[in-house]
C-alpha cells in the first residue's frame, strides 16, 4: 500500500490513538555498477529512486516501542522494551525498525520509546533495497525524535548494524548510503573503505535515455545461503592473498592470484577486482562522456556476475539478453543477485520495444511476467511532514 502523508497520519491515529509527531521517508536504490564490492572495502555507484518507505512516528513517555505496518492492518503492533532488546532478539519484518533503535543505542545514542507506522512503495525482494529504505526511514525519524544529530554517514553504519546483527544478513554499506546520501539527478560514488562519497551527475533525461528496471519477481533474501557464501569466498581470497580486503588487489595482481587460489575462489576474486575497476571507469565515463557511453561497462559487469561470481539466475540472464538484443545500450543484474531486478540502459525511443521483447522472452521461457518500469535518480531520506 502507498498512502499519501495525510492518509498515513490518519492511519497512525487510528492505530495508536494519537497524532504522529512527524513523517519521514527514505528511498530504495538502484545500483548503476559495483556489485558485492561494498563489503570488500571497494567502490559502488548507486542512486536513490522514487520508490520509498515512509514512517509515521510519535514519541512515548516510556521505553516501549510499537511498530505496525499498513501492509498488515489487522495485525497487532510488534511491541518491544528498549531495555530488553538484544542482538537477534526480534524475528520477522519488525527486526528492521527495532534493529535500528537497538543499533542507535549500541552506538551510544539513547532513544525515547515511540510508536511507528510503516508504509512502503518499494517492492520487497526485488533487489531495490526495500530493507535499507525501511531502516533509513526509521533511522532519520529516530535521529530527529531523539535529537541525536547523527551524521548521514553514521546513520548508514547504524542501519547496516541493524541489518547485520538484528536481521542476521551479512550485507555491506551500499544500500543505506544510497538511501541517505542520494540527490536528484546524481549517483553516489562511495568509497566503502574510507566512507568518503561524491555525487556524480547522472542526467538520463537530458541525454534522451531511460534506465529500465526489470523486476524478475524471483524473490531473494540475503539472510540465507548464497550472499553469505560469496562473502566468505571473498574473505578467504583476501586472506590467501595476504591483503586486508580484496580492494587491495588490482587487475595486475590477478595473474599471481591465479597461481595461489583454487579455481572457484579465483573467479570470485576476479569479479571483485574487475568490478572495482569498472566502477572507477564508470565514474570517469559519466564525467567525461555522459551516460550513453556506460553500456559496455554494464554488459561486462553482468558477464562477471554471471560467470565469475555466479549470482545471476535464468530470469536475470533472460532479461539482460532480451534487452540487449532489442537495442538496450547496456544491461546487468542489480543488487545482491539470486533473483531481484536487472537494469537496462535504453534510448527513450526504444523503451517500449525493449519492454515487449523482455516480456516475450519471459513468456517463451515459461517465467512469470516481469514488472518493468523506468527510474530516475531521486532524493535521499528526509522528513516529509
Ligand atoms: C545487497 C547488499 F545489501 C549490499 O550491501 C550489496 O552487497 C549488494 O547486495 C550487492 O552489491 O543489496
Amino acid at each position: 500500500m502507498t498512502s499519501s502523508p495525510l492518509d498515513l497520519a490518519a492511519a497512525f491515529t487510528d492505530r495508536f490513538g494519537t497524532e504522529p509527531d512527524g513523517l519521514w521517508s527514505a528511498p530504495g536504490r538502484v545500483n548503476v555498477i559495483g556489485e558485492h564490492t561494498d563489503y570488500n572495502d571497494g567502490f559502488v555507484l548507486p542512486f536513490a529512486i522514487k520508490h520509498s518507505t515512509t514512517v509515521a512516528a510519535a514519541i512515548r513517555p516510556d521505553r516501549i516501542v510499537r511498530v505496525a505496518s499498513t501492509f498488515a492492518p489487522d495485525e497487532a503492533p510488534v511491541t518491544a522494551d528498549l531495555d530488553a532488546l538484544e542482538e537477534g532478539s526480534v524475528k520477522g519484518w519488525a527486526a528492521y525498525p527495532l534493529g535500528v533503535l537497538w543499533a542507535m543505542e549500541q552506538s551510544g545514542y539513547r532513544c525515547p520509546g515511540m510508536d511507528l507506522l510503516v508504509d512502503s512503495s518499494v517492492p520487497v525482494g526485488a533487489g531495490l533495497s526495500s530493507s535499507a529504505a525501511l531502516e533509513c526511514s526509521v533511522a532519520v525519524a529516530v535521529n530527529d525524535l531523539s535529537q541525536a544529530d547523527v551524521s548521514r554517514r553514521e546513520l548508514a553504519v547504524i542501519g547496516q548494524l541493524a541489518e547485520n546483527s538484528m536481521v542476521g544478513a551479512p550485507t555491506g554499506i551500499m544500500d543505506q548510503s544510497a538511501s541517505l546520501l542520494g540527490e536528484v539527478g546524481h549517483a553516489v560514488f562511495l568509497d566503502c573503505r574510507s566512507g568518503d562519497s561524491r555525487l556524480v551527475p547522472l542526467d538520463l533525461e537530458g541525454a534522451g535515455l531511460e534506465l529500465m528496471v526489470i523486476d524478475t519477481r524471483v524473490s531473494h533474501s540475503h539472510s540465507t545461503g548464497g550472499y553469505a557464501a560469496r562473502r566468505r569466498s571473498c574473505e578467504l581470497g583476501a586472506e590467501l592473498m595476504g591483503v586486508p580486503a580484496l580492494r587491495d588487489l588490482s587487475v595486475k595482481d590477478l595473474a599471481e592470484a591465479a597461481g595461489v587460489l583454487d579455481e572457484e575462489t579465483f573467479r570470485r576474486v576476479r569479479h571483485i577486482v574487475t568490478e572495482n575497476a569498472r566502477v572507477e571507469d564508470a565514474v570517469q565515463v559519466l564525467t567525461s562522456k555522459g551516460p550513453a557511453q556506460l553500456g559496455p561497462l554494464l554488459v561486462a559487469s553482468h558477464a562477471s556476475m554471471r560467470d565469475d561470481f555466479e549470482i545471476s539466475c535464468a530470469e536475470l540472464d533472460t532479461a539482460v539478453d532480451a534487452a540487449l538484443d532489442a537495442g538496450a545500450l547496456g544491461a546487468r543484474m542489480t543488487g545482491g543477485g539470486f533473483g531481484g531486478a536487472a537494469i537496462a540502459l535504453a534510448r527513450a525511443d526504444d523503451v517500449a520495444a525493449i519492454g515487449s521483447a523482455v516480456e516475450k522472452a519471459f513468456s517463451a521461457a515459461g517465467f512469470r511476467a516481469p514488472m518493468i518500469f523506468s527510474v530516475l535518480p531521486g532524493a535521499g531520506a528526509a522528513r516529509i511532514a
